[in-house]
């Protein structure tokens, strides 16, 4: 995945074709959409092709199963053109080990340590340092860290050296993207500040030259 401006759309839109006036609105701003599963169960998983044809397409299916079903799920989302797919840590090293293997060189494998959200840190953040170690050791191309807590972000980015971090829960869940940026992650997911504004390519124009001002 390219490294430009370092922002990835959360298109969490759940109308197709409000979806993809987005994306066009916002295509020179823009890394990677991320799609999650509002957009696929809404419009279909022909939406990762059809939108593959854009840009990269990262799949956050927050995939958390046995080995045998984590490798029928990235590999269905992988031959539609995801270019990467986030799969939760906590299911351990064989699971973790399998969307790994089944990615290959084809598309890049995410985990998720700690979430963004209150209730990330009931559970997530007790073991998140340890499930970074885990996905340095499966091989995972990177991780999902929360800019809500940039600490942890810097926190997670001295245990993996230089695989990537994105960082979800900018605006709408109050953290901001220059910081989660300075504490160590390589890309910032904004999906409502975005897709729910007025003007979403002003808004994703800003939220760059926000990034690009500190590096
Ligand atoms: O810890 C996480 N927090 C989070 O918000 C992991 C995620 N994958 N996300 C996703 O990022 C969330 O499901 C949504 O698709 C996006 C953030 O959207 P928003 O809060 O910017 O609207």
């Amino acid at each position: 995945m390219r490294k430009d401006t370092r922002l990835i759309l959360a298109l969490d839109e759940t109308d197709r074709k409000k979806a993809l006036d987005i994306v066009d609105k916002v295509s020179n701003y823009i890394d990677a959409v991320k799609i999650n599963w509002p957009l696929v169960l809404s419009a279909g998983p022909e939406m990762i092709t059809e939108l593959s044809k854009r840009t990269d397409i990262v799949c956050d299916f927050k995939v958390a199963d046995i080995p045998n079903t984590v490798h029928l799920i990235v590999e269905n989302a992988i031959s539609r053109g995801a270019s990467a797919v986030i799969v939760h840590a906590f299911t351990g090293e064989d699971s973790l080990t399998e969307a790994v293997n089944t990615a290959g060189k084809d598309a890049e494998i995410y985990a998720v340590t700690e979430m963004s959200h209150p209730g990330g840190k009931m559970f997530t953040a007790l073991h998140a340092e340890e499930m970074a170690r885990m996905g340095v050791k499966c091989g995972v191309a990177g991780f999902i860290a929360p800019a809500t807590r940039p600490e942890r972000v810097k926190a997670i980015r001295e245990i993996i050296g230089n695989r990537k971090i994105m960082s979800p829960g900018i605006g709408a869940q109050g953290g901001s993207a220059s910081a989660a940026i300075s504490a160590g992650a390589d890309y910032v997911i904004v999906g409502r500040s975005i897709y729910k504004s007025e003007d979403p390519e002003a808004t994703a124009k800003n939220i760059c030259e926000e990034i690009r001002a500190i590096l």
